[in-house]
């Protein structure tokens, strides 16, 4: 009856350790305006090792929106090296010949080897607005010499910063990745800056799989959050856990809540940290 092996812990809780909300997101999420009129969008930066899911995130809230699979934002399939190297905002169609209120930046992979992506201290300037539009990122240059914006307007700043993590590597994570990205937190901590994880490729994770109703169930998926929590000091509701469209041809309603579930934070947390710097 499934259960002959008792030597192995059983992966999944009988209860979710987690309850999503019911309501439908998508209706928020399209019509969310920042109230502070100096912005048009929340700006949301992206940021995490190469191939932990972030253009598939921007591809997924994309397809979403659409109605319909898209893939702007190129993926690394093939190589992780020669994408993403650029500093590109990705505003996303209203289908009516305007953006959504929100964009995306994604940054070049956090990896062991620093020469190969973003540098600690080219985040701090990303996430202040320093960084001019197709800026190309290279290993042995800093933005400070090339690419450097002087006088970044409060639409030009990071409004809500994102961590992406791929599930089946936050275990696998080295001392010095997480020192790397508390680095950046604390950066953004300090000006301010809101902070959300997100633990991608959850079907990865063989309790999961296609069966996204258990990923709240997932004891697995549960350590990782709290994983994250210890190592970067983010509190574990602001620790989401997503499935990106990367495969399939159709739109999915719980893989859809997910992701809608973790935009909304950030759209949130974008709007407060916009309204705090007016009370300021
Ligand atoms: N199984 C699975 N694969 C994913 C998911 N998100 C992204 N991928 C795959 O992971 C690889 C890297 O994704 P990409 O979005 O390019 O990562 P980036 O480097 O952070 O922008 C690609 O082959 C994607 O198809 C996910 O949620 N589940
Ligand atoms: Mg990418």
């Amino acid at each position: 009856m499934g259960n002959s092996d008792s030597s192995q812990p059983e992966p999944l809780y009988k209860e979710p350790w987690r309850m999503l909300s019911g309501e439908t997101i998508l209706d928020f999420v399209k019509g969310y305006r920042p109230k502070n009129s100096d912005v048009e969008h929340i700006r949301i930066l992206l940021h995490g090792p190469v191939g932990a899911g972030k253009s598939s995130f921007i591809n997924s809230v994309d397809s979403i929106l659409q109605g319909h699979i898209c893939v702007r934002a190129p993926v690394d399939g093939i190589s992780t090296e020669t994408y993403t190297q650029e500093y590109k905002t990705y505003k996303i169609s209203n289908g009516d010949g305007g953006f959504y209120s929100f964009v995306f930046n994604d940054t070049m992979g956090l990896e062991k080897d620093f020469d190969a992506g973003v540098m600690v201290e080219d985040m701090k300037l990303l996430l202040g607005g320093h960084v001019e539009e197709n800026y190309k990122f290279q290993s042995n240059r800093s933005v400070r010499e090339a690419g450097y914006r002087h006088n970044p307007t409060l639409q030009d700043r990071v409004h809500v910063l994102v961590f992406v993590v791929p599930a089946e590597k936050v275990k696998l994570l080295s001392d010095e990745v997480w020192k790397k990205l508390r680095e950046v937190r604390l950066e953004a901590r300090q000006t301010g800056i809101p902070q959300i994880a997100l633990i991608t490729k959850v079907d990865e994770c063989p309790e999961v799989g296609d069966k996204i109703e258990n990923v709240h169930k997932s004891k697995n998926l549960k350590e990782q959050v709290e994983l994250v929590h210890k190592s970067l000091g983010i509190s574990p509701n602001c620790i989401f856990l997503v499935k990106n469209y990367h495969q399939e041809l159709q739109l999915n309603n719980d893989t859809n809540h997910l992701i809608l579930t973790a935009l909304k934070q950030m759209l949130h947390f974008g709007e407060d940290f916009l309204n705090n710097l007016q009370t300021n």
